[in-house]
């Protein structure tokens, strides 16, 4: 079976490009999406993009990629700051795993400067808009050369 690159969103996400344009761009999470699936397609990799509202969701999307994946990217939304459950999770994939903002957190509120999911991360980009898909596509695109 041909592994596919898992890119998961958190909380809140589905409203992207619907409110707080002005922190969060215009862009929908559905164009994100579409954006995605270009940058895969010309890659070689099948794309699994998948949103939720919720905690448990997420952390059985990443079992799920244990299985199927040979990278993720994540968004965690505000579970970065909160959530235990999605770092252990995220500990047990093997492959490379990016962590990626629209935001610089870093440029925010101080409670945004902790993420509980970076220490496992391959890598973070964060602060470039919906770009930092596009780019933590080409990052995995890179750790999977051979
Ligand atoms: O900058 C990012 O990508 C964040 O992960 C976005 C999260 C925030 O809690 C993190 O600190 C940084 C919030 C996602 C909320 O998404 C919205 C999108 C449009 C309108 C309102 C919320």
């Amino acid at each position: 079976m041909i592994k596919e690159l898992y890119i998961l969103n958190g909380p809140n996400l589905n409203l992207l490009g619907i409110r707080e344009p002005e922190k969060y761009g215009k862009t929908s999470l559905e164009d994100v999406k579409s954006l995605c699936n270009e940058k895969c397609i010309r890659n070689e990799l099948d794309l699994h993009f998948f949103q939720s509202n919720f905690e448990g969701e997420l952390i059985e999307e990443i079992h799920k990629a244990i299985k199927n994946a040979c990278g993720i990217i994540i968004n965690a939304g505000a579970l970065t700051h909160t959530s235990i459950g999605i770092l252990d999770a995220l500990n047990m994939f093997e492959g490379p795993k990016i962590e990626i903002h629209i935001t610089n957190v870093y440029a925010r509120e101080s409670f945004r400067h902790k993420s509980f999911i970076s220490p496992v991360a391959t890598g973070i980009i964060a602060g470039l808009g919906v770009n930092s898909y596009v780019l933590a596509i080409d990052a995995i695109k890179e750790l999977i050369k051979d």
